[in-house]
């Protein structure tokens, strides 16, 4: 059987990143045996690299994907490791499972996985609005795990990297109201939109006509508002993730959020322009030092040096940049302010996150179920007023 992809050459680890954005793993502890649902998707892939990168204490490691992939391998930093099929039984002696294979995979694989016993860390979207599974950005709300009932979720790409920059505000002067705009990488579609903006581009360089496959549009040299299916509201599935699970995980489930989602051509790293008004009056300067206090977040912001967070700077990094920092004008009483937010979509925003929640797990001793552990069970905040939820139209 052939082997799947090539090195992960987009979202490498390009350079050494100090472990800022979660917990450390405790290496006097016993080692755990590890799924990756996925393992030849992207973020499966990346999720593979990263358990090797923090040392993850893994005993024992099971590859999985659909019956098409099983048999074939992957290459993970000079390793080849082989394939196997994505089935009930192969989660028989597994302590975590990480699943980034899609929401029906995971709606109807991860059961089955914690009946055998396993924790599913998933990366769909499957579960995330489950009031009883706890969705977890690791410097946000990690004690939301304590009461996990087998199933843990990870939020979206475009989640992530926004609610820690949100907590800092949230806890020094209050939310009143966001509006936040993305830019996002077609990594975060999968390989083939990396293929196809790559196909594309060349197109271009040879005078040729673009071919779009997987999105509706060419995406080189273009932006599509337009990423998920649109819903009756008239929010993308996309921009709706942004407001329902930055709720959830703050713990503000009447917080006034709004988003437009944009697919741009970059290979790796969402960026995201952010406007809040807060409760209280904040300045620039305050909210510089607020977002660099929180674990993982790093301030770049130097204007006059054309200093701010890219894309291409964050491809390969952990951690989560923020820059542009200053008053919105539109807001009175210096409650107002406007920044731009940049992560790796693979990494902090999917693959990371979810090791640093299984080190969490694990350094607490929470990777069994609640009821296993006889603690309380998680529930979400709920709303005051009934929250739309609306169904995708596509
Ligand atoms: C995207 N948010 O970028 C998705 C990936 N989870 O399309």
């Amino acid at each position: 059987m052939p082997a799947v992809g090539g090195p992960l050459v987009y979202s490498g680890r390009a350079r050494p990143c100090d472990r800022t954005s979660g917990a450390a793993p405790d290496m006097n502890r016993h080692t755990l045996t590890v799924a990756v649902v996925g393992a030849t998707g992207v973020v499966g892939r990346t999720m593979i690299q990263i358990l090797n990168e923090r040392e993850f204490p893994v005993g024992g490691l099971r590859l999985l994907a659909s019956g098409r992939s099983a048999g074939r391998t992957v290459s993970i930093d000079g390793r080849t490791l082989e394939i196997g099929e994505a089935v009930p039984d192969a989660f028989e002696g597994v302590d975590i499972a990480l699943f980034s294979a899609g929401a029906d995979v995971s709606m109807e694989l991860a059961p089955a996985a914690v009946a055998r016993g396993a924790t599913v860390i998933d990366n769909s979207s499957a579960w995330r609005m489950d009031p009883t599974v706890p969705l977890v950005v690791s410097q946000v709300n990690a004690n939301d795990l304590e009461g996990h009932p087998g199933i843990i979720a990870n939020p979206n790409c475009s989640t992530m990297q926004l609610a820690p920059v949100l907590m800092a505000l949230r806890d020094a002067v209050g939310l009143e109201r966001v509006v936040v705009d993305t830019y996002q990488s077609v990594s975060g579609t999968g390989a083939d939109a990396i293929a196809e903006l790559e196909g594309q581009i060349r197109a271009h360089a040879a005078g040729q006509a673009p071919v779009a496959n997987v999105y509706p549009h060419p995406i080189a040299f273009n932006a599509l508002p337009e990423i998920d299916v649109f819903l009756p509201n008239g929010y993308t599935k996309e921009e709706w993730k942004v407001v329902t699970e930055n709720r959830k995980i703050l713990h503000l489930p009447d917080l006034r959020i709004s988003c437009t989602a944009v697919r741009i051509p970059v290979f790796v790293s969402h960026s995201e322009a952010v406007h809040v008004e807060t409760r209280e009056p904040i300045t620039p300067e305050r909210a510089r030092e607020l977002f660099a206090a929180v674990p993982g977040v790093v301030v770049q912001d130097d204007p006059a040096a054309h200093g701010y967070p890219l894309a291409t700077e964050a491809a390969g990094r952990d951690e989560i940049f923020v820059g542009r920092v200053r008053r919105d004008v539109s807001i009175a009483d210096d409650r107002g302010l406007a920044f731009w937010v940049v992560s790796d979509n693979l990494r902090k925003g999917a693959a990371t996150n979810a090791i640093e929640l299984a080190e969490v797990l694990r350094e607490r001793g929470w990777v069994a179920s609640a009821a296993a552990r006889g603690a309380r069970p998680f529930a979400a905040f709920q709303a005051a007023a009934a929250t739309e939820a609306p169904e995708a139209t596509a």
